[in-house]
């Protein structure tokens, strides 16, 4: 073997550090270790290109409900300054663009080995290391792990009884195949009316001969109100970029606004009206906070709801249709608020229906078409499965983590997740999640979260080299201090009122129920991993 093959090996076989997923924030923890170890680092991604969410979800229309000039990172004048989006939202072919003119500038692609599904990771006390395989064969050793998985993508296909025996195709939204589907004279039935079937039922009407949305819970959604992005734009994004930047860090959301310091159920009903209208006609996620107790009254919220309810209702010409689109059972907001491009509007379309399964829920699917509970049969060639994710542990849960003591991961979390700030765990040492459950995560704009919890990880690590040591866990009594944060943070909204959530876990049947991200606020949460590290890290042990 020749010397670099063999110093090749070597560094395969033992390394500083090894990170999962090369999305994004797979990408920025690869940069941020290589400052501290060097190249003594890989990067394992299960795709076969970077991207994460962003390389799976490439079905037709689907874009970031985030502002395109906040959804990027701000860790980098360079990035910032030589990217510019071309939309309001961005397309999800766009971001992937983004990510891959990351990789390139931070030249981080000799880092990351494509094609590589983590399945074991096993932590070995005699030499405080995490030992490695993916289902590709290969190996190896680390003595960090740091789990980069998001959130939303473990993909969610219902078990329904004959899909085996379905003669058509069948997709689910999070998996598209990349060279797309043809709709074209097709029969469509979509199952689930989320934020992503919001965004791909548009899209498949425009070709499809037949579309039957099927929907289990009707969705609140606001419109976008998509606009390009010219260069006076840019111009402007520069002089203020810092600003933008520190409006979003001090954020509940890390959106760069604040809710407006009013209540809606103390407004007039007149003022609220126009304050409602502005903000409708600005569209977007910024809508719910025109008051700031939409989340917290209650009789503020069904204000809101009404409001939302009756403009949807405006846009639908058979109020049947109308009325199971607005039947909703929960308040708003409490799910993910979805916002669409033209969602409500293609249900006017002669080939596009929708179908209450609440009221009459699939039986089952035979060769050519879904069956209804009533005996009706809706004719496919081609099924959508947009029914969402095992979200926030499902992608953790997948891969079988054996901390220290033979620990198990899917053991302990059977009743729920416990972690400590949605970031450690005491019996998974020298262990990382990025965006891990417990974190406010899915409950902003996630590149915030995911720079903060990098930096966060990378502050602790620099910290071990430092001082020389080898080692670290989280002391055993946090994880359940932090669950009660994390549980009175949610009670103090409305949200754990959304029974079938997601967040909750409520979506896959035999998952724990527990309101798994934090809801406190990225500012909020922020200070307290702040003061964490400022403490020196009080609440961990470390060994050298
Ligand atoms: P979501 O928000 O989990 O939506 C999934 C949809 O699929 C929702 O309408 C579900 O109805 C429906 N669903 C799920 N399982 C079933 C079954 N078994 N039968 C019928 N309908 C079902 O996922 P999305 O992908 O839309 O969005 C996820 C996040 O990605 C989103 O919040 C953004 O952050 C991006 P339900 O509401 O459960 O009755």
């Amino acid at each position: 073997m020749s010397s670099i093959a063999n110093r090749q090996k070597q560094k395969i076989e033992m390394l500083d550090a090894v990170i999962i997923g090369a999305g994004f924030s797979g990408l920025y923890q690869c940069y941020s270790l290589r400052e501290i170890y060097g190249d003594n680092i890989v990067v394992l991604e299960a795709g076969d290109e970077i991207g994460g969410t962003w390389h799976w979800n490439r079905y037709p229309g689907a874009r970031c409900d985030c502002e395109s000039h906040t959804y990027c990172y701000y860790f980098s004048d360079v990035l910032l300054a030589e990217w510019e989006w071309s939309e309001r939202y961005p397309k999800q072919a766009e971001i992937l663009s983004y990510l891959n003119f990351v990789a390139d500038k931070l030249d981080l692609r000799g880092l990351i080995r494509l094609g590589q599904q983590l399945c074991t990771a096993t932590w070995n006390g005699s030499d405080n290391c995490w030992h490695l395989r993916t289902k590709q064969g290969l190996t190896l050793s680390c003595r960090v792990l740091v789990t980069a998985v998001g959130c939303l993508s473990s993909a969610n296909i219902p078990s329904i009884a004959g899909l085996e025996d379905f003669e058509g195709a069948y997709f689910h939204t999070g998996n598209w195949p990349r060279q797309g589907v043809n709709f074209s004279g097709k029969k469509v039935v979509v199952i689930g009316t989320g934020s992503t079937g919001i965004q791909v039922i548009p899209k498949i009407a425009e070709s499809a001969q037949k579309v039957s949305v099927l929907q289990r819970t009707p969705n609140y959604s606001i419109p976008a109100r998509n606009t390009n992005r010219d260069a006076r734009f840019w111009e402007d994004f520069r002089k203020n970029q810092t600003d933008w930047h520190n409006k979003m860090i001090e954020s509940r959301n890390g959106h760069p606004w604040r809710a407006e310091p009013r209540q809606l159920k103390n407004t007039q009903l007149s003022e609220a009206r126009v304050i409602l209208d502005a903000a409708w006609q600005m569209g977007g996620l910024r809508f719910k906070d025109c008051f700031d107790d939409i989340l917290t009254d209650l009789e503020s919220n069904k204000i809101m709801a009404d409001y939302i309810s009756l403009k949807i209702k405006q846009k639908i010409n058979d109020p049947s249709v109308a009325a199971m689109l607005t039947n909703f059972d929960h308040a708003f907001a409490t799910k993910r608020p979805p916002i669409d491009f033209n969602y409500f509007e293609t249900f006017n379309m002669e080939n596009v229906d929708v179908v209450d399964i609440r009221s009459d829920p699939i039986k089952k699917i035979n060769k050519g078409n879904v069956e209804l509970h009533s005996g009706d049969r809706l004719e496919a060639d081609v099924i959508v499965f947009a029914t969402g994710f095992d979200a926030m542990t499902g992608a953790l849960n997948k891969i079988d983590i054996i901390g220290r003591n033979g620990q198990a991961l899917s053991e302990y979390w059977q009743n729920g997740p416990k972690t400590y700030l949605g970031l450690v765990m005491p019996d998974f040492p020298n262990f990382f999640m990025i965006t891990g459950p417990g974190s406010p995560s899915v409950l902003t704009n996630m590149p915030r979260a995911i720079e903060q919890h990098v930096e966060w990880i990378s502050g602790i690590l620099i910290h071990m080299k430092i001082k020389g040591y080898q080692y670290c866990a989280v002391k055993a009594e946090q994880p359940e201090l932090w669950a009660q944060k994390v549980e009175e943070a949610a009670s103090e909204t409305l949200m754990p009122t959304a029974n079938h959530s997601w967040y909750l876990g409520a979506n896959i049947k035999g998952k724990p129920r527990q309101f798994m991200p934090y809801a406190g606020g990225l500012n909020r949460y922020r200070d307290i991993c702040l003061s964490e590290a400022n403490s020196n890290y009080e609440n961990f042990v470390f060994l050298r």
